[in-house]
């Protein structure tokens, strides 16, 4: 006889709720007109489901929220910097680390100090306020990831993994000094949430080790930990020799190959606010010491309140929970196989964080110079009221020389924020997209017309380039 399959369900019960209402028609089409047609720019009021990001965007536990009221706001020295700091130690194992109001102060720290002008930062692919950071520094970020996190239908399981040869041709081109770190994310965001395995990041440690600088040490493997969780996870699910290690000791080993990281805390550590980096070295925890105090403030709160590194310390205890990611991880395959199943064109494996439509095959009638994915995420808001984000030519911005980039990739992101959305969410957003998918013809392109110099797509505006044809996807 054969064995029904034993569905499970979400890890927690909800406490909690937070009403939303999906506005008419008339009044998305409005909204989306007023914000320049960038869902950056929408009111959060005005949107139904909002898959803008997963940063920032946690529903805290009643641990984390107990946890809020026992904040100790001294200016220095607070107790909930020892609980956060205990809990870097125990769960990341880094030695040394300064609090930072979110991720990209710490990348902001890390990059002035170990960054001089000239060097070159390799990376498995960009992140944007990564690569701005390293190159407001003075480097220039080359990417050393594996070819198929280029490609969104390869089916690669360790899509973010470092492409070794990459790597050491770069170092053999300009040599260990000018390479202050190997900057490693995990997972890769920008490639659809995409894993590095075990093997690989052993692999990038061990290059490192053999190419010495020339003050004798070994050239520093710096990880992007955001995602680090998830990115535990798929190697417990997908590499060999990793099935029965928990996702917390998976987590150690990952990070015992690098020298430090930095994190944005409003993701994987559960938090609405918060980030952190973290050394080995001790002379770069000093010089993190020396300038947290001018950008974020003192070492033991760097522009965090002491209620909110409580919950920091506390979501990070609650991040390698095995059952927690199990279900996080499976609900965004969850809405990816209906899209899948449906044919929507969508980055493949899915990743950990977010669904990424393929906006370059899903709208192949439009060139990428007028924005696919930019216009896919306005139709979609226009659609459903839900909310996505562009992550290709408006995200990829200029090179040096001032030209676009147009990045292989041209995606729109369906974010899917942590514990805070049932599977029934999913199921509407799965219909909105099928729906659209059916009636792609009908959707032109955008132009942009306003520009700012940095970040574009935060803020960059746009209008339709045939206003008839934009609208022209009107469904009931
Ligand atoms: O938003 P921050 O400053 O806390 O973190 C910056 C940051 C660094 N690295 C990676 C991989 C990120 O994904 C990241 C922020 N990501 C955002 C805001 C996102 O929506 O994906």
């Amino acid at each position: 006889m054969a064995t029904r399959r034993r569905r499970t369900a979400e890890p927690y019960k909800i406490k909690m709720v937070e009403p939303i209402r999906m506005k008419t028609r008339a009044e998305r089409e409005e909204a989306i007109q007023k914000a320049g047609y960038n869902t950056f720019l929408l009111d959060s009021a005005d949107v139904y489901i909002d898959l803008l990001t997963d940063s920032g965007t946690s529903a805290m536990s009643d641990n984390q929220w107990a946890g809020m009221m026992l904040g100790d706001e001294a200016y220095a020295g607070s107790r909930n910097w020892h609980h956060l700091w205990d809990a870097v130690r125990e769960v990341y194992g880094f030695k040394y680390m300064v609090p930072t109001h979110q991720g990209r102060g710490a990348e902001h720290l890390i990059s002035q100090i170990l960054i001089k002008p000239g060097d070159y930062v390799p990376g498995n692919m960009y992140f944007t306020t990564t690569r701005e950071h390293q190159e407001r520094a003075g480097g220039t970020f080359v990417d050393v990831v594996i070819d198929e996190a280029h490609d969104p239908s390869s089916l690669h399981p360790f899509k973010g993994n470092v492409d070794l040869d990459k790597l050491e041709a770069l170092i053999k081109k300009v040599g260990p000094d000018r390479i202050p770190y190997v900057s490693v994310a995990v997972t890769v965001n920008m490639a659809g949430g995409q894993p590095v395995s075990m093997a690989n990041l052993r692999a990038v440690r061990e290059l490192c080790d053999r190419y010495r600088r020339s003050d004798g040490r070994p050239i520093r493997v710096m990880f992007d930990a955001t995602r680090c969780a998830e990115n535990a996870y798929f190697i417990q699910q997908r590499e060999e020799g990793y099935r029965c290690r928990s996702v917390r000791e998976i987590l150690r080993e990952m990070m015992s190959y690098g020298d430090g990281c930095t994190m944005s805390g409003k993701k994987d550590n559960l938090v609405n606010i918060g980030g952190f980096a973290a050394t080995n070295e001790p002379e770069v925890y000093q010089a993190l010491t020396q300038l947290v105090v001018v950008f974020e403030g003192m070492p033991s709160y760097g522009g965090l309140a002491g209620r909110d590194m409580e919950a920091m310390a506390r979501g990070i205890y609650e991040m390698v929970d095995d059952d927690y990611l199990a279900f996080r991880v499976g609900q965004v395959e969850y809405l990816g196989r209906q899209l899948i199943d449906a044919g929507v064109p969508v980055v493949r494996p899915i990743g950990g964080h977010a669904v990424f439509l393929d906006a370059r095959t899903f709208l192949s009638h439009i060139p990428q110079s007028e924005y696919p994915a930019q216009t896919l995420a306005a139709a979609l808001y226009v659609d459903s009221g839900v909310r996505g984000m562009e992550r290709g030519n408006v995200s990829a911005g200029r090179g040096k020389d001032g030209k676009e980039r147009f990045p292989k990739l041209e995606l729109v992101r369906l974010t899917i924020p942590r514990r805070v959305y049932t599977n029934n969410h999913m199921d509407v957003v799965a219909d909105s997209v099928i729906g659209l998918f059916e009636e792609r013809e009908t959707i032109g392109g955008l132009k942009m017309v306003y520009e700012p110099p940095q970040l574009r797509f935060f803020t960059a505006r746009f209008e339709p380039l045939k206003k008839e044809g934009f609208w022209a996807f009107v469904r009931g």
